[in-house]
């Protein structure tokens, strides 16, 4: 399915002609974060990450960027092991994926300041780069947040930036088949100001995400394959 100048594959964007894949809010440890708080969760999301992330890379290829759209690790006041360890696997995963020369684009979430000295060891220089923004070709990447909106305002109106791309709302829509209600992760392709705006949805297992409170624009919903379900009303 396309989404403007990208193809939706599951719940990740890919820039064929660039060769970019674009991934939402991995919000790594989520899971530990609520066994703690005393929910009980099989501890499988980082299983299911990667199953998901092969199908993703069997219908891609080899990509010479990947760029993660923040959050990518879940708040937990500071890192722990468990979390090292995903990120380092997730990293082992994604270079298998790259070119040679490829390199791992991360756009700063609310949390990921934290993954500041875990980026800057010697074995990632070069190769993984935090920002706080990210722009090729017209296209600005950035997390999304309020405070983004702000901060990069000036940036977002350059005449040269055409679309945006975000994730941080974690999109999803709950339908009805008659029967029973299901939830599920969208894209949604509106507007912010005069720019094209696409939102990514979360890419974590656990959680579909959160309803479209006041988010307006078509509606593309990761199922089974992806959707177009047009303009929501
Ligand atoms: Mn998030």
């Amino acid at each position: 399915m396309k989404i403007e100048r990208f193809d939706a594959i599951d719940r990740c964007l890919f820039w064929k002609e660039n060769k970019i894949l674009i991934i939402g809010d991995l919000h790594l440890g989520y899971e530990n974060y609520l066994n703690e708080r005393g929910w009980v969760f099989p501890k499988t999301q980082m299983e299911e990450t990667l199953k998901i992330f092969d199908a993703i890379f069997k219908k891609t290829g080899r990509v010479k960027k990947i760029v993660l759209l923040g959050d990518v690790k879940h708040y937990f006041g500071g890192i722990l092991k468990k979390e090292f360890e995903d990120f380092y696997k997730l990293v082992e995963i994604f270079k298998k994926h790259l070119y040679k020369s490829g390199r791992i684009v991360i756009v700063k979430g609310n949390h990921d300041n934290i993954l500041e000295p875990i980026v800057n060891k010697d074995k990632f220089r070069g190769r993984i780069f935090l920002k706080d923004f990210y722009d090729v070709e017209g296209v600005l990447f950035f997390h999304g947040n309020k405070r983004d909106f702000e901060k990069f305002q000036r940036k977002i109106e350059d005449k040269k930036i055409k679309l945006i791309v975000t994730g941080h709302f974690h999109p999803a829509v709950k339908i009805n088949d008659g029967e029973k209600q299901e939830k599920f992760k969208c894209f949604v392709f509106g507007k912010y100001k005069k720019k094209k705006w696409i939102i990514v949805p979360s890419f974590f297992p656990l959680e579909a995400g959160s309803d479209l409170f006041g988010l307006k624009g078509r509606i593309f919903v990761v199922a089974d394959k992806v959707y177009d379900f047009g303009k929501m009303k």
